[in-house]
């Protein structure tokens, strides 16, 4: 047989363009595909919902890759290790009480389960801005290809609807203090009304405050992982990733009860 270049451009062309169009109308817009961003995804795929997380790298993972100084294992603590154990992650108990894992294999299963579960996940596309609807909701996000900003290109970006968006940016919390910096006025539920900043590393703390203060912080608009640390001034917590779980299937639970209203 011939092969014929024009049918692998208009291959990818048109399943990339439907698959694209697919996803201008969502239940949930997770911006972020780290540990907590692909753990709210599998969660809300799981319970049917209409779910696709926007990355900006051109792969997933986040800061799950690296583990600690670049050892790529990563630590569990016992109350979290069950949320690794549904998707087939082997955990190795290294140091009483505490688990650890490969982090490609967590990276890997994290994916491939979001996946399995019916979420989508587009690899690329940088979130730029929110869509601010039905008064002062967050009502969706808007995208644009990664390196049209890293080329610093003067390109339009285009909207995607969601009853819901969930900030998993990490470190960043980069959809936060879009909301912020846009929006004259916003107040945030965090002792200054708005992004305070992460804290110096406190595993303990840090890791209780996450789940605690996963949350909606603005109509429309949930933080999840890193980003909650950021947002309401957390301390950091270094290679132990519980947290990011919990915060992740916390996030989930939160954006389900709201679709479900
Ligand atoms: C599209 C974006 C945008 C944008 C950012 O950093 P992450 O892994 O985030 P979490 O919160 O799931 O996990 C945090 C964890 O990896 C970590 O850093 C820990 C535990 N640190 C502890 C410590 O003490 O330092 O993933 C966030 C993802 C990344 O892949 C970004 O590329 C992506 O979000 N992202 N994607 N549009 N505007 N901003």
């Amino acid at each position: 047989m011939k092969l014929k270049d024009t049918k692998v451009t208009t291959s990818i062309i048109k399943r990339f363009s439907q698959d694209l169009l697919d996803l201008t109308e969502l239940d949930v817009a997770v911006v972020g595909a780290g540990p907590s961003g692909l753990t709210a995804a599998r969660y809300l795929a799981k319970a049917n919902v209409k779910v696709a997380v926007f990355e900006r790298n051109l792969h997933v993972g986040g800061g799950l890759w690296g583990g600690g100084i670049l050892f790529p294992r990563v630590v569990v603590q016992e109350s979290a290790k069950g949320i690794f154990e549904e998707i087939g992650i082997e955990l190795k108990s290294t140091n009483g009480g505490y688990y650890t894992v490969d982090s490609v294999e967590a990276v890997s299963k994290c994916t491939a389960s979001a996946i399995d579960a019916g979420a989508s996940i587009v690899v690329g596309f940088n979130v730029e801005d929110v869509l601010i609807r039905e008064g002062d909701r967050v009502s969706g996000v808007v995208i644009n290809w990664a390196a049209v900003e890293l080329a610093k290109l003067h390109v339009d970006p285009v909207g995607v609807r969601a009853k819901v968006v969930i900030d998993a940016t990490g470190h960043e919390a980069s959809i936060a203090r879009i909301v912020q910096r846009k929006i004259p006025g916003a107040k945030f539920p965090t002792s200054t009304g708005g992004v305070v900043g992460e804290k110096p590393m406190w595993a303990e703390v840090g890791e209780r405050e996450i789940v605690r203060n996963t949350r909606e912080i603005y109509p429309g608009l949930i933080v999840t992982g890193m980003a909650v640390n950021a947002v309401f001034g957390l301390p950091r917590m270094g290679p132990i990733f519980g947290g990011m779980l919990f915060s992740g299937k916390r996030a989930a639970e939160i954006a389900l009860k709201k679709i479900r209203i």
